[in-house]
């Protein structure tokens, strides 16, 4: 029999972490090539992407910096681009969607609700800063709003989905997220096969426990049944534990410095390519085979890698 295929998405390096909190996390359009070229090597069939100011980190919504690193990864990779359109939860809806109409990518993701965003706690970690705006940014998200109304997601549809032909990672933080992502596929708006992000452990969505991945797929089950499939990730610590409960119960799972900065308790990660590789032997050891672009396009039916603008 075959083995069964997991889909591995990487997600680069975010807007979550800043640098202070990793030597590691690649920030210049070149870190940010060489990282997802060597996930894809190691594996990663889908890489998401953000981007950052050159010089000191912060998170850019610039089109002109993404283009910096997106042909580069495009020649060097066949892996399915996908573009954040969550940026950072301090971004504009129009920032943050900038990038993403001017690459027109097969992927984007779609974050299906509006909430809080917590990365203030960090904050007590770290008694020094290299840059003012790291603490100026974990600081806002206490009173900042990551958000996400039924408009801004239709309007991410229509201008992203069926003006570009893209197609979506649907970032589900919370159970409530799923019957939104229901509404817009009564509507309509959102056709299968869907692929369903389950996010556990941010600060304002579900927790990372295993009784909500099981309850976020029963309920996902009974309001897609076979026209989903969904992926994993858990922020920091919980990243490993709950990625390889999803690859168990038939999941695909999402790594990357974007999600947690280690590869085991106390020890960073030195590159998105050693998570791949941690997850690829927990896959080898549940008899599951990593999907090649190819295959998790065809899961996936996206447009093909040649359909995009850059
Ligand atoms: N950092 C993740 C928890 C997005 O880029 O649209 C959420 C995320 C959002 O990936
Ligand atoms: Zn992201």
């Amino acid at each position: 029999m075959a083995r069964k295929k997991v889909i591995i998405t990487c997600a680069v390096t975010g807007s979550v972490h800043t640098p202070t909190m990793s030597p590691y996390l690649p920030v210049t359009p070149d870190e940010i090539a060489e990282q997802a070229i060597a996930a894809a090597r190691a594996g990663a069939s889908i890489l998401h992407l953000h981007a950052r100011d050159a010089q000191n980190g912060r998170p850019s919504a610039d089109p002109a910096v993404f283009m910096q690193f997106l042909p580069r990864i495009k020649q060097a990779s066949d892996a399915v681009i996908n573009i954040s359109t969550g940026g950072s939860s301090v971004m504009t809806l129009d920032d943050r969607l900038a990038a993403a109409l001017r690459a027109e990518p097969e992927m984007c993701s779609l974050n299906m609700g509006s909430m809080n965003f917590g990365l203030y706690p960090a904050l007590d970690r770290y008694s020094e800063w290299q840059h003012e705006w790291e603490p100026q940014l974990l600081e806002a998200t206490r009173s900042s709003i990551f958000q996400n109304t039924f408009a801004d997601i239709e309007n991410i549809l229509m201008r992203l989905g069926q003006g570009c032909g893209t197609r979506f990672e649907f970032e589900c933080y919370d159970v409530g997220h799923l019957y939104t992502l229901a509404h817009f596929r009564d509507r309509g708006l959102v056709t299968g096969p869907l692929f369903i992000q389950f996010v556990f452990g941010v600060l304002g969505g579900i927790g990372a426990d295993p009784e909500n991945l099981t309850h976020m797929k029963r309920i996902a089950d009974k309001l897609f049944g076979d026209s989903y499939r969904f992926s994993v990730l858990a922020a920091g610590r919980h990243q490993m534990p709950m990625i390889t409960m999803a690859a168990a119960m038939g999941g695909n799972v999402r790594v990357g410095l974007e999600d947690s900065l280690m590869l085991g308790p106390g020890e960073l990660a030195k590159s998105n390519a050693d998570q791949v590789k941690r997850i690829r032997a927990v896959l080898e050891a549940l008899a599951l085979d990593a999907a090649t672009p190819a295959e998790a396009r065809a899961m996936l039916d996206l447009k093909g890698g040649d359909r995009v603008a850059f």
